[in-house]
């Protein structure tokens, strides 16, 4: 079998002091925290796309990287060395699941028939590397976003035979992620919103999308998919108004159209930053509705402005991110690294950098966070900013919800003036979490 990273070891936890480029320092996958192992808190995943598909590619210029792996781009035996290739940097870094579009594993056909022939090819292929390993699928999607057909959108487009090919796709790329014993399947609506609301019937296009997502249940249920459906949501890019736009937005959409029992958000760090929100934010927002599936770690670029889909370097929001997910029990899903390499880092030596750079910055995140919560100031502040609610009689009158307003309001008529006094204490926080970081 031919060897495509072939100056890279294996990969292993060498230490904070080691200064081998080709070693973990933070991600020891055997350290137990909180009664977990870091491989069992951290179920990481390779982006098929980005990883084995994306060769620098810009707005303003083309590829940079070569990642053709020995064949002709576009071909079915580029397709299978990419398989070769991905299997090889998963077990050298010790990453147990991958993620991946229907369009990432095979080139498009003319004939979708052709297409799902190539399909069936494939994933026959990645089965058959998944055999003897323990790599297994995250999530499968579909790809209802590069191809011109869905300039006007997939489930959300103006036309019914459009529409179709998006079944199409869905039901396709269930299967996949069936065949390959995907844990997910994720709904990104890139091309779902619009650019000007003249030309478009948001609630006519909003309700085509639940049809979409209705049918795709159905579908799923039917041929066995016990996992969870996903929505990841996005503000914007590529359209100027996503209806995903944020964790809330989505979770309003799932309650309303019913399709709240069987998704889950699949929450991406750069999204939420786009969104105008910390990433802590959406994973909150999630968490507290039942609905943290699954993360896209990765993280945008706060002078840029759009999606630069970058290794997590830092450890901050890492921190506050693994608090949000060891608060939430851990995730049913698993930490995709939905991230690309800058266009300069162009060598097969910068992926395994990139993927040793979000290990270690997860894994420092974990080790923080549970030092955070093994302090517990944080915790305890909390419980007593709110303990009026706990602790005296008319607080736990309004928990009980069987207070009035009229009886609220006597209340406050016989209390006299108060003014709110308790302090929020944000700068002290800060500095409790500044000084478990780097204390
Ligand atoms: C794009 C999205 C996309 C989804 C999968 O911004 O992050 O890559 O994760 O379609
Ligand atoms: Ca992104
Ligand atoms: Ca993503």
């Amino acid at each position: 079998m031919k060897e495509y990273f072939e100056n890279i070891p294996v990969i292993k936890y060498e230490g904070s002091k080691s200064k081998n480029p080709f070693a973990f320092k933070f991600y020891d996958k055997n350290r137990v925290i909180l009664g977990k192992t870091m491989e069992e808190h951290l179920p990481f995943a390779m982006a098929w796309w980005h990883n084995l598909c994306a060769q620098g590619t810009d707005m303003f210029g083309r590829d940079t990287a070569n990642k053709s792996f020995g064949e002709t781009v576009g071909t079915m035996a580029h397709a299978k060395a990419k398989v070769d290739a991905g299997f090889e940097f998963m077990k050298k870094l010790g990453i147990k699941y991958f993620c991946f579009h229907d369009v990432d594993i095979v080139p498009e056909a003319e004939d979708i028939k052709e297409t799902n022939k190539r399909l069936d090819e494939i994933t026959d292929y990645i089965l058959e590397k998944m055999q003897g390993t323990d790599i297994k699928c995250l999530w499968g999607t579909a790809n209802m976003f590069s191809n011109p057909r869905y300039m006007n959108g997939a489930g959300s487009t103006n036309s019914a035979e459009v529409y179709c090919f998006a079944a199409a796709q869905v039901k396709k790329a269930l299967e996949l992620t069936v065949k390959l014993g995907g844990k997910g399947y994720v709904f990104w609506g890139g091309r779902e919103g619009y650019e000007t609301l003249l030309n478009t019937d948001v609630k006519f296009e909003e309700e085509n999308i639940a049809r979409l997502m209705k049918m795709a249940v159905d579908y799923g249920r039917s041929i066995g998919f016990t996992g969870d459906f996903y929505i990841e949501p996005k503000p914007k890019e590529p359209m100027k108004h996503q209806y995903d736009f944020d964790a809330a937005t989505a979770i309003g959409f799932l309650r309303k159209y019913g399709l709240d029992k069987d998704f889950k958000m699949n929450i991406e760090a750069n999204h939420a930053t786009l969104a105008g929100h910390t990433f802590q934010h959406e994973l909150r927002v999630s968490a507290i509705n039942g609905m943290l599936g699954s993360i896209d770690a990765n993280q945008g670029d706060y002078l840029l402005g759009w999606d630069t889909d970058e290794f997590p370097f830092n450890v901050y929001e890492s921190t506050l991110c693994m608090y949000e997910v060891l608060k939430a029990g851990g995730l049913t899903g698993g930490f995709n690294f939905d991230a690309k390499n800058r266009r300069p880092s162009n060598t097969l030596e910068d992926m395994v950098h990139a993927y040793i750079l979000g290990m270690d910055t997860f894994a420092l995140g974990l080790i923080k966070a549970a030092e955070i919560i093994e302090d517990g100031t944080i915790d305890e502040f909390i419980k007593e900013k709110y303990s009026s609610f706990s602790n005296t009689d008319i607080g736990k009158k309004i928990l009980s919800g069987n207070a009035t307003l009229a009886e609220l309001a006597a209340y406050a008529e016989n209390m006299g003036v108060k003014n709110s006094t308790d302090s929020g204490r944000a700068e002290y926080l800060e500095a409790v979490v500044n000084n478990i970081l780097f204390g």
